[in-house]
This record gives structure tokens, C-alpha cells and sequence, in this order.
């Protein structure tokens, strides 16, 4: 074990102490996701893939009515919220009344932390549902709802590898694109799009996209929803080791051939971060919860004692604070 001189100790463990403080302060906060996005594109697939946990029903497609559906559930005591928009983005008999599902938000979704606009990357355009269901989250709040978005492109396997970086480059314009349309092109162009397959742990490029999503969710997410966000997942989160380049080895998990369409999710799939996830979610956890590090030398003090601390505080909290101390200890 590394010894510090007992000034970096005294910083590293104050700096613990008010890291207790303010997750104590948001352990009580829950986390708001609206979903968005047609019929069976795999909204509920992935979000369960996300938090490792059945939270929504996977498969029960064909909405006969407009519908604003929260499921409430909690992982590690936290609460959060998932917000399902059945109807928002299909064409069904009583869609052309726009004006009852904007009440129907309005009235219904008191809070946004996180928004997704979910679509099939094997699709090729914007469908006229689409386009309505994004003139509608955009009428129905302010602008800054796609501050929080992320576009999550499902079915990424269904794409040859040759056409892949491609579909995903255009697809991504043309959603932003239409955003652009309500809310101006520098917000649109500002909303990350992450590939995803809900049926493989990789992408057509090898990649594993369960990282990506939750890079990307985390570091969109409002700064009132991050940290129950990162407490109520933070179990299943891995950083890599300091400064160490991880040889990442594919591992390649077949599609049974006659897999049944409501298939259960794999439960905890590790979230495994690469170096530039890390420094992300490093960077957006300094920024929600304000904190700062003087140094190497405590950097590597808040990392040698967070793994006893967050043991002996245990829970979310607990689980946490070993995972920050270690973010921070990668600090260069
Ligand atoms: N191959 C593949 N299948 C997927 C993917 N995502 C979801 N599915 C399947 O597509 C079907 C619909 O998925 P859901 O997650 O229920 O889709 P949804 O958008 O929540 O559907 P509704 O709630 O009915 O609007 C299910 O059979 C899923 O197993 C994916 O990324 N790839
Ligand atoms: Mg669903």
C-alpha cells in the first residue's frame, strides 16, 4: 500500500467527506426518463438493457390509444421514473388530436432528466410519425428538454458492417435535421446518437454499446438527475485502471437462432467505461456535484482511501464514492 504524507490524507478525506454530504443530499432525488420514439422500435428493450432490470414491457406493441404510461421503480433505493409515450410517434385513428397529448405531457410529465428520441438504425428516414412526435415534445416543452436527449439508434446489427458508420452518420443528420426545424440547428447538433443492439453486446464495428449509452445518457442528464442516476447504477459501472490501455477482447454472444420476441433482457451486464467514457463521466460528475481535486498527490490519496470509505458507508452511497475515488484518482 502506497503511503501519502499526512496533508494529501487530510485533503482526501475531506474532500470523501463532502462527497458524502452531497450524495446524502440527492440520495432522496429520483430520475425522470421520457421516452420517445414508433411502436416496437425497442424503447422499453433498451432502457431495460440500461439499468439492468426489467422495467418495462418488452413486445406488446400496436397502442389503440394515446397514452402517457410512468413506471416507477428504484434500484439500490433510489426512485426513478420512466416515462412511456404510446402514440406520441405512431399513426393511430385518434392521433390527429395533437392538442389532447400536448395537455396529456404537459399535465403528466412534471419532469425531464433524461430523453430519449428512439429509432430503428435500419430505417432510412424520418417517418411522418417521427416528425410529428418531435414537433409535439417540442411544443409541449421548452427547448431545453433536447438539451437532455440523446438519439439511441436500435437495431444497429440489422446493418451490414460496410453500410454502418454511414447509416449512422446520415441517420443522425436527418434527426437532427427535423429537431432543428423547432428548436434551431445549434441545439439539434449539439444531441449525441449512440448505436445499439438490444439482441447483441456489440455493434456492427465490434464495439461494446452498452458503455456508449451510458456515457452518453449520464452525460446529457440534467444536473438534478445525474447522481441518483449514477447511485442507482453505479454497481454495474467499471472504470479502467490508471493509465492502463485495456486490450478489450471481443466477446462475441451468438443470437439464438429461434429467439422468441420477448426474450428477457440479460440481467447486470457490466457497464465497462474505456479511458475516453471515463474521463467523461469523470468530468460531468465534478460538474453536477462540484467538486475539485488540488493535485496528483491527493488524486491518488481520494483513490487509495475511497474503496475502505464507501465500504464502511456502504449502499448507493457507498458504491458510489468507491467509484468517484476512483475516477479521481485516475486524474493525470
Ligand atoms: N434485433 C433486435 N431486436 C430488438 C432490438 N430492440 C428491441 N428488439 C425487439 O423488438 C421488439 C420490440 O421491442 P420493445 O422494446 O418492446 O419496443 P418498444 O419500442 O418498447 O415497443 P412499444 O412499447 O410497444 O412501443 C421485441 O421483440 C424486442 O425483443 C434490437 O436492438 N435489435
Ligand atoms: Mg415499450
Amino acid at each position: 500500500m502506497e503511503s501519502f504524507d499526512s496533508n494529501s490524507e487530510k485533503e482526501a478525506r475531506n474532500f470523501l467527506e463532502d462527497l458524502i454530504e452531497k450524495l446524502q443530499a440527492q440520495r432522496g432525488n429520483k430520475f425522470v426518463f421520457l421516452l420517445a420514439g414508433r411502436t416496437g422500435v425497442g424503447k422499453s428493450s433498451t432502457v431495460n438493457s440500461l439499468m439492468g432490470k426489467e422495467i418495462a414491457t418488452v413486445g406488446d406493441y400496436e397502442p389503440t390509444t394515446m397514452d402517457i404510461k410512468p413506471y416507477d421503480s428504484d434500484i439500490n433505493g433510489i426512485n426513478f421514473t420512466i416515462v412511456d409515450t404510446p402514440g406520441l410517434c405512431d399513426d393511430i385513428e385518434e392521433a390527429g388530436n395533437d392538442y389532447q397529448y400536448l395537455e396529456l405531457m404537459r399535465s403528466n410529465v412534471s419532469q425531464v432528466d433524461s430523453m430519449w428520441f428512439v429509432s430503428r438504425l435500419d430505417d432510412t428516414r424520418v417517418t411522418s410519425d417521427e416528425k410529428r412526435g418531435i414537433k409535439l415534445i417540442s411544443d409541449a416543452f421548452k427547448p431545453k428538454i433536447w438539451e437532455h436527449a440523446v438519439i439511441v439508434f436500435t437495431f444497429a446489427g440489422n446493418v451490414d458492417v460496410s453500410k454502418y458508420e454511414f447509416a449512422l452518420k446520415k441517420r443522425t443528420e436527418l434527426i437532427r435535421n427535423e429537431i432543428a426545424k423547432h428548436v434551431g440547428i445549434k441545439i439539434a447538433n449539439n444531441i449525441p446518437s449512440v448505436a445499439v443492439d438490444n439482441k447483441s453486446e456489440t455493434t456492427p464495428d465490434g464495439e461494446k454499446w452498452l458503455a456508449e449509452l451510458y456515457t452518453q445518457v449520464y452525460a446529457r442528464m440534467s444536473a438534478k438527475g445525474a447522481s441518483p442516476f449514477l447511485m442507482a447504477t453505479v454497481e454495474r459501472v467499471k472504470a479502467p485502471e490508471k493509465e492502463k490501455e485495456v486490450v478489450k477482447e471481443v466477446v462475441y454472444v451468438p443470437t439464438p437462432v429461434a429467439s422468441l420476441p420477448s426474450e428477457p433482457t440479460p440481467k447486470y451486464t457490466p457497464i465497462e467505461l474505456n479511458q475516453r467514457q471515463a474521463e467523461i463521466v469523470r468530468n460531468k460528475t465534478s460538474e453536477v456535484l462540484e467538486l475539485t481535486v488540488a493535485g496528483a498527490t491527493v488524486g491518488a490519496a481520494i483513490g487509495a482511501i475511497a474503496g475502505p470509505v464507501g465500504a464502511a458507508v456502504g449502499g448507493a452511497i457507498g458504491g458510489a464514492i468507491g467509484f468517484i475515488g476512483g475516477l479521481f484518482a485516475r486524474k493525470k
